[in-house]
């Protein structure tokens, strides 16, 4: 017998065939389910035809072939490779048509139904996909299922005639590239295979078809009023408010709303002649009104992520732990708001943001960016014939996800244009479901959405959209505006986060926004550490743009995610003259952090703070407060701090105890903290909220009597000392502190650019990092032009420069000493053109063996001029190597903003002013040269650079660059350190 292989479908643009309607997903506590996940029979071919259909025949033997995890993609288990790039497609743009080179992985599954399954062969049974990569033909025991399409939707096949108690046989064909890979985009990784669950259902006669459950809340009458909507005749029953009502009823009761800070659930029943199926009703209503997002009555601020799917090894085959793990990362980190780019999560996601409290913005699997390097022409999202296929896909996703609480918007896709398909996607859902916003970026007029929506707007402009000064369309110009994704999380950043927030928090009509994005797309790789782009030998690819998240690939939280959650902190504890709580500090502590790195706000007496109540639902009863009062960082007293239970949007003054009695003199601060009171479903009790320090007192500055003079070693020709310091006669280099070898003391500016650095190559506005390799910063030259000794001190005049330019950086180091400690003033003047801003702006020095490192000032972790805000002023202890952030491409890392002092490797620094900190074990050349984790080498020599100031961050790596006030432009600088042995 010959077997016909056909390909047609692939190439096809419909959707597929046979599969049955969408449909509400939901739990039956009736009926069986048997999930087909596990090990899979599994056979790689080159293309989509290269092997006939002989293997879903009935008694085939797959005895030889190989094995695959399902769910997962077949690249990531040893069968091909992955491909990343951002929008370009990766094959040539011929819509439908993919190329011959088609990888096609044939999967089949033997089983036997477990005991007790009901009337096998006879009963109903569906055959579900959660979610195959791209386009999967589906048999089971010989007999052809259909065909589908859309990778992040589910697709069912009813089986129940064709089930065998014993000996059963399902078989998939995975293709790679199909008509529906022009449909998906998205900035990822391509990663074929069924990557979700599979799972059999039994469907008892007189189940539940489709339902959808109408649940909105009068926030006046504070009532909830029900209605379920059934394709089968049922009762449904929420015991806990009494309701028992016919399914199509509405009944109207008291009842308490469903918000993301208070994810009230009531638990219910639909009962229907042949089962029972639970259902977890949250009562609120979502509206675009009076230019507003409001739930429940009250416009709501977005403190959102971009959230794809992702897990180092698995890829997008998450698994329960993981979907819950990043819920609790997103509660723990002030984040209420997920916008699950740019597809349909697995479905359990949503089940955890309706228990755990998140606002979704649902959005389909919906992508033709790459037709934009053709102009868009052609582009599916504006051709009719592809129109079904759009259609598709939204009510797949409307359909299994219309029951959360938690989806208070339908985004239509990212990035697909403007067309038909979009206005036909747009129709059909607000007719299915009125109830919900739709949101899509990608039109400019808003012609078919409820909500304004951008992507990486500048600061400026973002506060022209609040003010209502952007013009526009008159349609737009009524609607409530979001950034769907704004400061780009790419490398060592983003900075300006505290920016938007306090624009988002000024406007009403800027209703927040959602960061992207959410995680790192690493793949976890021995050669690598983490591979990104081109790590495979693609012959496209975007490197590592696919590493843009708040969460390193093995989810720890970079600092970006630590500074987004000080910045979005939901209740202000600020000066009691605050006028605005803002956010955190004080207004203009940034820009003091860039200009003398103290990290202090004004000081003065503070005996009360005004705390403000920034939830949109939550009063602050579950939060208890405390206050701490330290001296040089030291805790000399703590405490509970009464705050009272306030509503949101109230803020109230809450006087200060007494400073502690007796606490010593020296620089004093007040911090107040916010913490859970009890445990909550996400995080312990203790879990710190919020916070805001104070700074009572000045620091004393470090003042060094120049007592010593410089004087020759006797016998060793070629040094100098002074005080503790040992110096070369010829070039006036640094050779000691005391018995502290130093190698290398000089002026630095250079620092290992980083991916906001480097900048999007499509940017309009010029990006730093290309410029300063340009000038040649990298590269800086140094000369000794004098070797003074005056009565006290030791001057050594240089000029620092890159070759090929007149630019360049008089540079002079005083060097003073009272006999025990030794100053340095370093005074920089730029010479010349200088178009660029500088890198950084300080020393860099090299010592033997350091290891712990201690510093009194802002920590623990990373901070730079315009992500600075979750910098503590205290005092901390640290290894070298835990002082490095790990980016998946190395860059520019580490620094500890705001320091006093530091000891390490021996010796003590103190900073006039402070400064920022940064120590490493390899230099910053090597860090810029290195490409990944594993180009990392230490070195015997830990290289300290101690910087009077560093550039901003920004966020062009996608986005604007840093505010003209994080910038460090050239200019006239003088700062002092003084160093010492630290003693013992
Ligand atoms: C934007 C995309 O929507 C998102 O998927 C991602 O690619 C992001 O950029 C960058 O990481 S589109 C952007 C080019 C404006």
């Amino acid at each position: 017998m010959t077997v016909r292989t056909r390909t047609d479908y692939v190439e096809d643009v419909s959707p597929g065939t046979g599969a049955l309607p969408p449909r509400a997903r939901y739990a039956s506590s009736d009926a069986m389910s048997f999930s087909l996940n596990g090990d899979w029979f599994f056979r790689l071919s080159e293309a989509a035809g290269a092997e006939d259909d002989s293997f879903a025949r009935d008694g085939y033997d797959t005895s030889g072939w190989a094995r695959v995890a399902v769910p997962g993609h077949w690249v990531l288990q040893g069968h091909g490779s992955p491909v990343y790039t951002n929008h370009r497609y990766p094959f040539p743009v011929d819509p439908p048509r993919v190329p011959d080179e088609n990888p096609t992985g044939d999967h089949v599954r033997p089983f036997d139904l477990p005991a007790g399954w009901p009337d096998p062969g006879t009963g109903g049974a569906v055959l579900r996909f959660d979610g195959v990569e791209s386009c999967a033909r589906v048999w089971l025991n010989g007999t052809e299922l259909g065909d589908f399409k859309g990778s992040r939707l589910p697709h069912e096949f009813a089986v129940g005639t064709l089930l065998r108690p014993v000996g059963n046989v399902l078989a998939v064909r995975v293709h790679q590239w199909s008509a529906g890979s022009y449909l998906e985009d998205q900035d990822q990784w391509w990663l074929p295979g069924v990557f979700r669950d599979v799972t059999l259902l039994h469907r008892p006669p007189g189940s539940a078809g489709d339902f959808f459950v109408h649940a909105s809340y009068d926030h006046l009458g504070r009532t909830g009023t029900l209605r379920v909507d059934s394709a089968v005749a049922g009762r449904v029953l929420v015991p806990e408010l009494g309701v028992d009502v016919a399914a199509g009823e509405p009944v109207t009761v008291p009842a308490e709303p469903w918000t993301a800070e208070t994810p009230r659930l009531y638990d219910g029943v639909l009962a229907t002649a042949g089962e029972r199926v639970a259902l977890r009703v949250g009562f609120r209503t979502v509206e675009s009104a009076d230019g507003l997002i409001k739930v429940n009555g009250r416009a709501v601020l977005f403190r959102g992520v971009n959230r794809h799917e992702w897990h180092p090894r698995r890829g997008r085959a998450l698994d329960l732990a993981t979907m819950r793990e990043d819920v609790l990362l997103m509660k723990r980190h002030n984040i209420n708001a997920v916008r699950t780019s740019h597809y349909p999560p697995h479905p359990a996601f949503l089940d955890l943001c309706d228990e755990l409290g998140l606002w979704v913005v649902d959005e389909c699997d919906l992508e033709t960016h790459g037709f934009t390097e053709q102009g868009r022409r052609g582009n599916p999202a504006d051709d009719d014939r592809w129109t079904p296929a759009l259609l598709d896909r939204a009510a797949r996703m409307v359909e299994r996800d219309k029951n959360h609480p938690s989806v208070v918007m339908w985004s239509l896709g990212n990035e697909a244009g403007t067309g038909r398909g979009l206005t036909a996607m747009a129709g059909w859902i607000h007719g299915r479901d009125p109830s919900r916003p739709v949101h899509y970026e990608g039109d400019p007029d808003c012609r078919d959405t409820d909500v304004y929506s951008r992507m990486y707007v500048p600061h400026a402009e973002v506060e022209a959209i609040g003010r209502g000064l952007d013009g526009g369309p008159r349609a737009r110009r009524r609607l409530p505006f979001v950034l769907c994704e704004y400061a780009h999380a790419m490398g060592n950043g983003p900075g300006g986060l505290a920016d938007y927030q306090r624009l988002f928090e000024t406007h009403d009509r800027l209703q927040g926004g959602f960061v992207w994005e959410w995680i790192d797309h690493g793949i976890e790789d021995e050669r690598y550490g983490y591979a990104y782009g081109g790590d495979f030998g693609e012959e496209l690819h975007d490197g590592n743009f696919v590493c843009d998240g708040l969460l390193f690939p093995d989810r720890r939280p970079s600092p970006g995610l630590v500074e987004l959650k000080k910045v979005v902190e939901p209740v202000a504890i600020g000066r009691r003259d605050s006028l605005s709580p803002g956010i955190g500090r004080a207004p203009g502590t940034d820009a003091a952090a860039a200009a003398d790195n103290s990290l202090g706000p004004g000081l003065g007496p503070v005996d009360a703070v005004r705390v403000t109540n920034k939830y949109d639902f939550a009063d602050l009863s579950a939060l208890a407060f405390t206050w701490s009062y330290e001296v040089d960082g030291e805790t000399v007293g703590s405490g509970p701090l009464a705050v009272p239970a306030l509503a949101p949007g109230a803020s109230a003054e809450v006087e200060l105890p007494e400073a502690p009695p007796g606490a010593p003199a020296g620089e004093a601060h007040w911090t107040v903290r916010a913490r859970l009171a009890a445990d909550t479903p996400w995080a312990p009790r203790g879990h710190v909220v919020a916070w805001g320090q104070f700074a009572v007192s000045a620091r004393r500055t470090p003042s060094v009597a120049a007592t010593a003079a410089p004087v020759p070693v006797p016998g060793e020709d070629g040094l100098i000392t002074l005080g503790p310091g040992t110096f070369d006669t010829r070039t006036g280099a640094l050779r000691a502190v005391g018995g502290v070898a130093v190698t290398g003391l000089r002026l630095d500016v250079w620092r290992a650019t980083t991916d906001n650095d480097d900048g999007a190559a499509w940017q309009r506005d010029p990006r730093c990092g290309p410029l300063w390799r340009t000038l040649g910063l990298h590269r800086m030259r140094h000369r000794v032009d004098a070797v003074e000794r005056t009565g006290d001190a030791l001057t050594v005049r240089t000029r620092v420069a890159p070759a090929g330019t007149g630019a360049g950086l008089s540079a002079v180091y005083r060097w003073t000493s009272d006999g025990t400690r030794l100053r340095l003033t370093v005074s920089v003047v730029p010479r010349g053109d200088w178009p660029v801003p500088l890198p950084r702006l300080g020393v860099r020095l090299g010592l033997a063996a350091a290891d712990r490192v201690r510093w009194y000032g802002g920590g623990p972790g990373e901070a730079y001029p315009d992500s600075s805000t979750a910098a503590v002023v205290g005092r901390w202890e640290s290894s070298v190597d835990d002082l490095q952030t790990p980016y998946v491409r190395p860059q520019e890392n580490g620094a500890r903003a705001g320091v006093r002092w530091a000891e390490l490797g021996g010796l003590r620094v103190e900073g006039d002013p402070g400064f920022f900190l940064t120590a490493r074990r390899w230099t910053t050349e090597q860090l810029d040269a290195a490409a990944h984790l594993t180009d990392l080498v230490p070195g015997d020599t830990v290289w300290v650079n101690l910087d009077h100031a560093q550039h901003g961050l920004g966020s062009q790596s996608c986005g604007p660059g840093p505010l003209p006030r994080h910038r460090l432009e050239a200019g006239p600088a003088e700062f002092s350190f003084v160093f010492s042995e630290v003693p013992g």
